[in-house]
């Protein structure tokens, strides 16, 4: 039998290795999104993914036509069909313009456009920037939450409020895992 200071020793080094982990450590490290059409119908999936850069989004997408098509995250976790506009704005904290290459942007929200082959298959990711997921005033996950929209056509990155990307075709409510 050992000794009991070797047992209060395992003790505290486990106590100190709990005290010293991160708030980010604990806190969901990421969030999902079924994306669905107009119909109803699933047609791919978007992943968020906390960094110790920021958030990470990985989406695959089908059923879309072939060619670029504007993408973002926006302010509010309600995806209902047909139009989609219970999703709100481009997520945005900063209160920044929309675009990545327009010099007032960007939203946080805003991504580069999906390129769908001429099968409608599309991949992309995509670096947001040093957001959180959860925590903090500006959370991607607030209180109303977040969604992952897919536009019915391109996003020119610049022009505010959504670089002319037209209709909300695919929409899916982000979900922390
Ligand atoms: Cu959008």
């Amino acid at each position: 039998m050992r000794p009991v200071w070797i047992y209060a020793l395992v003790l505290s080094t486990l106590g100190a290795g709990i005290a010293a982990t991160p708030l980010s450590a604990r806190a969901p490290a990421r969030a999902q999104a079924d994306l669905k059409d107009a119909s109803g119908k699933s047609v791919g999936r978007a992943d968020v993914r906390q960094s110790t850069d920021g958030l990470w989004v990985t989406v695959r997408a089908s059923g879309l036509t072939p060619g670029a098509h504007g993408i973002h995250v926006h302010a509010i976790g309600a995806c209902t069909a047909p139009d989609f506009t219970s999703a709100g704005p481009h997520w945005n904290p900063d209160g920044h313009q929309h675009g990545r290459k327009n010099p007032n942007g960007a939203h946080a929200g805003d991504a580069p456009n999906i390129v769908a082959n001429a099968k409608g298959r599309g991949s992309l990711k995509v670096w947001l920037g040093a957001g959180l997921l959860t925590g903090g005033p500006q959370a991607l996950l607030d209180t109303d939450g977040a969604a992952v929209v897919i536009h019915a056509d391109p996003d020119d990155e610049m022009t505010d409020p959504s670089g002319k990307s037209g209709k909300r075709i695919v929409c899916g409510v982000l979900t922390a895992r």
